[in-house]
């Protein structure tokens, strides 16, 4: 496969040159959401320990559960929790209770179950073997030390024993084989911010003639400060832009429409803050190395002050402006009339629609995954999830160019809440909790997964001739959530379809992060008074491990290419190679190779930016549209949640899969990007809107069976006429009684909503008062 050159518009094309200049700037690096991090689910600050026994949760809804289906899942509850009675009776690790570590404590973040090798699973849920042992994986936070660090380890066998249970560093999984550990930069959070506060003091005389407020840590701040993420890495340097925002004034989420457009630039290397250092100022596209000289030209005749961005209307959600025609009558609305036609067992999270079924798993990391999802009672894929999403930001400005959010390390997770019925999903859909236990604690977030059918705006087939017309419904099923990751919303949802075929989408909507319009003009449009819209890609990376009729797979391009060099590809130009992993063993009897193939449904882009110099080697696997490596017991995930804390050496390096290794005949994994360029517009105001903003790749059966399968529905009617009059209608046994629609269950009860999207999370409290998450 050849990469074929992109012809981008204007603006992209500009980025490419323009974002190298950038670089030889003074680099940016700070992150605001790390501070919900850890304000919230790091350090509960007002719980109470429970790492003795208070969970009733468990580590149970992780995927290993479902995937060793039975064996596994006795002894659940408690599980996570005796995990963590059992480390800290380990008095090597030196933990502290999460709720009474400072920045100088080790603490427990996260316990889950680790998902077994695929080469144990396997032959148990194939075969006669026994069933995988049980490990849990928990990540430490070490900061004891004046090198602050992440620790995966493995805990286990389980459940936990004295005398038996052990620990070990969790290194396997990694590229980087460090005892699986990665630095913190993070650990002096508090401090930092304090730090910063006190650099903001400097200034505070220029905010209040600025904008009428500081930033100085009170109550009465108006003015907010944060910057990059990830921190620059540069040299044994870890540095950091700060820029300064409006706080929203109400309880819309408009904080990231109102950058104000001053920022410093700080160097945060080490744990001494005395060895901290501010580095400069930037306002206007002018750079000052001191304070002084900022504050020198800020009193100075002829200096030029931006005007502010500040909340309005325009950044508020609500209904606002003349109400188009007839929209206040009741809009058309989907009901479930003889109720639901699938079967979900909530215990093993185990679905059963049509001819397809699959376990559903959830974790801190990356949220929903599914696995073992048979099709006609053939395995398809043993495990589809999402690995990691990134939005690469270009600008003008060191925090816009020097943002390169990568999620997982925030967690889907903990930012997947509540869906709204009637409106997230369909009011009959089926809803499931979610859980992980974080700091030592079990969080529970309901009805946060909805599974339900749905009908399609158009038919699935139709053919009319002058004596008759045929034509079936398109009747799908899809799993959903949606997560709040900062200021977007991500809804993740996969779509089964009556044809075989499996969706695989992502959309967002929120608040876009935005930069100061400020000289800024060849990175996004002008779209408030001293607003612009800051462009940036998002690319989603997702891990689909086919195995079609066992695992001797072959990846097979247009005309059935031996794919040695080009396990890393684009989509193609002008859509002409077919992307299908096959099985060559157990060719149809027409001699083709059944497989299923990999198209894009719908925004087909590449990642713009090449070389970032943000995530150097902490997101290699935004590189290509489409890359294939062979299963590996050692490379379940593409990336790892600290990524960014090391992106010239980090944990998983995910080009080091690539290797030559033979494509052919073996168990093949697809790791492919769903993507989106935003250039946000006027209509990103208030929010970016699910409509545009949406990328997907569907799976479809390609010479799998011998015809179509959604021939097999009844849903479908055959209408014979002759001579203009119809002769005959076939319904094939459709369920045909009339069915009087009662409104009442298609109109879901809103005041049931549950509001857990507050930090820290109490779990006797569920009500608990809400904070914003941005
Ligand atoms: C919790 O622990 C206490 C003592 O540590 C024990 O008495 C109690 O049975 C435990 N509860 C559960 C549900 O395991
Ligand atoms: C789970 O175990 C029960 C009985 O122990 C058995 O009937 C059932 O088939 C098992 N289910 C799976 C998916 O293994
Ligand atoms: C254990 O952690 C405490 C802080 O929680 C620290 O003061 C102490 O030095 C650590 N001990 C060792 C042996 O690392
Ligand atoms: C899983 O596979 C890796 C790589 O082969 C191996 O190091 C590890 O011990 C295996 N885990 C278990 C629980 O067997
Ligand atoms: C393991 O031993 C410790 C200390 O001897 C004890 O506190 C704990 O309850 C024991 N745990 C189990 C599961 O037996
Ligand atoms: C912030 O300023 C206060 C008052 O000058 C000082 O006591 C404190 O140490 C400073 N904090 C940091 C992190 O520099
Ligand atoms: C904010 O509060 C502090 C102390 O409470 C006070 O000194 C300061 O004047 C207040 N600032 C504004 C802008 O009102
Ligand atoms: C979700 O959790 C709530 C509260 O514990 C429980 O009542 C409900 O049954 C759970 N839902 C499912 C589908 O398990
Ligand atoms: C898988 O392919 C290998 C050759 O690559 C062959 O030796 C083996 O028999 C095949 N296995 C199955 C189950 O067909
Ligand atoms: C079709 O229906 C019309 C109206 O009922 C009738 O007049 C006509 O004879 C019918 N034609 C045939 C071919 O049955
Ligand atoms: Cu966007």
């Amino acid at each position: 496969m050849e990469r074929t050159t992109p012809s981008y518009g204007l603006l992209l094309s500009l980025l490419f040159c323009l974002l190298s200049c950038v670089s030889a700037r003074p680099e940016p690096k700070y992150a605001w959401a790390r501070e919900r991090l850890h304000k919230g689910l790091v350090k509960s600050a007002s719980l109470k320990p429970r790492w003795a026994n208070y969970t009733t949760s468990e580590l149970a809804s992780s995927c290993a559960e479902a995937l060793a289906a039975n064996a596994s899942a006795p002894n659940s509850d408690y599980e996570a929790a005796s995990v963590a009675k059992w480390l800290f009776g380990q008095t090597e690790l030196n933990l502290t209770a999460s709720e009474d570590a400072g920045s100088w404590d080790n603490a427990v973040l996260l316990i889950e179950l680790m998902q077994p090798n695929k080469s144990e699973v396997i032959p148990y849920i194939d075969g006669d073997a026994t069933a995988p042992a049980r490990y849990a994986h928990v990540v430490l936070d070490n900061m004891a030390t004046d090198e602050p660090h992440y620790a995966d380890i493995l805990v286990g066998p389980l459940p936990v024993q004295n005398g038996t249970t052990t620990w070990q560093p969790l290194e396997y999984p990694y590229t980087k084989q460090a005892g699986g550990k990665v630095r913190n930069l993070d650990a002096d959070h508090d401090l930092l911010s304090e730090w910063r506060y006190n650099v903001s003091a400097t200034v505070s005389d220029i905010t209040l003639d600025l904008w009428g407020g500081t930033a100085l840590g009170l109550d009465n701040d108006t003015l907010d400060i944060w910057g990059l993420d990830p921190y620059t890495q540069e040299d044994g340097r870890i540095t950091s832009w700060v820029t300064y925002w409006n706080y929203q004034t109400d309880d819309f989420d408009a904080e990231t429409l109102l950058p104000l457009g001053l920022f410093f630039k700080c160097d945060l290397t080490g744990r001494d803050s005395s060895q901290w250092k501010l580095e400069g100022w930037l306002y206007n596209d002018i750079y000052y190395p001191t304070t002084e000289s900022f504050r020198a030209a800020y009193y100075s005749p002829g200096f030029v002050k931006l005007k502010a961005n500040v909340e309005g209307d325009w950044a508020r959600t609500d209904q606002q402006g003349p109400i188009p025609p007839l929209d206040t009558a009741y809009p058309p609305t989907a009901v479930a009339p003889t109720g639901s036609r699938y079967k979900v067992d909530v215990e093993h999270k185990y679905v059963e629609w049509m001819d397809f079924s699959f376990y559903v798993s959830f974790s801190r990391d990356t949220g929903m995954a599914l696995h073992d999802i048979k099709y006609k009672g053939q395995r398809i894929l043993y495990e589809l999830g999402l690995q990691e999403a990134l939005a690469h930001y270009a600008g003008n400005d060191p925090v816009q160019s020097g943002t390169s959010y990568l999620d997982s390390y925030y967690g889907f997770g903990p930012y997947a809440f509540e869906l709204v019925k009637g409106y997230d999903c369909p009011a009959y859909a089926t809803y499931l909790n979610t859980t992980f236990y974080v700091a030592e604690t079990t969080h529970t977030h309901l009805n946060s997964l909805c599974l339900y059918e749905f009908e399609t705006d158009y038919a699935i087939q139709r053919h009319s001739t002058s004596s008759y017309v045929s034509v079936t419904k398109n009747i799908q099923f899809s799993i959903r959530s949606v997560c709040t990751v900062g200021n977007y919303d991500y809804m993740f949802t996969y779509t089964f379809n009556m044809d075989g075929s499996i969706g695989v989408e992502v959309r967002a909507s929120g608040y876009i992060q935005s930069a100061h319009y400020a000289a800024n003009g060849d990175y996004g449009y002008q779209i408030h008074d001293s607003l612009s819209g800051s462009m940036h890609d998002h690319v989603l990376n997702y891990k689909a491990d086919f195995d079609i009729l066992g695992t001797n797979n072959t990846m097979q391009l247009t005309t059935p290419v031996p794919v040695e060099d080009t396990s890393r590809m684009f989509w193609g130009d002008n859509g002409a190679t077919q992307f299908t992993v096959v099985n060559t063993d157990q060719p149809n009897k027409y001699g083709e190779y059944r497989g299923y193939r990999i198209l894009p449904s719908q925004g087909v882009c590449h990642l713009t930016v090449l070389n970032s110099f943000n995530l150097l080697n902490a997101a290699n696997w935004a590189t290509h549209d489409i890359m294939v490596t062979q299963h590996h017991d050692t490379e379940p995930r593409s990336a790892h949640p600290y990524n960014s804390q090391d992106v010239a050496d980090p944990p998983v390096d995910f080009a080091r899969f690539f290797d030559g290794e033979s494509l052919v005949r073996e168990d093949l994994v697809v790791w492919f990007n769903l993507r989106m360029h935003h250039i946000p517009h006027t209509g990103d105001l208030p929010n970016t809107v699910f409509t545009t903003a949406h990328s997907g790749v569907r799976f479809m059966p390609l010479n799998y069976l011998l015809g179509d399968p959604s021939r097999e529905t009844v849903n479908m009617v055959r209408i014979n006429y002759n001579d203009g009059n119809v002769s005959s209608v076939k319904t094939f046994g459709q369920k045909d009684e009339e069915c009087v629609v009662d409104f009442e269950p298609a109109e879901p009860e809103l005041w049931d909503y549950v509001v857990i999207r507050k930090f820290p999370y109490d779990p006797e409290d569920w009500y608990y008062e809400t904070e914003a998450i941005v």
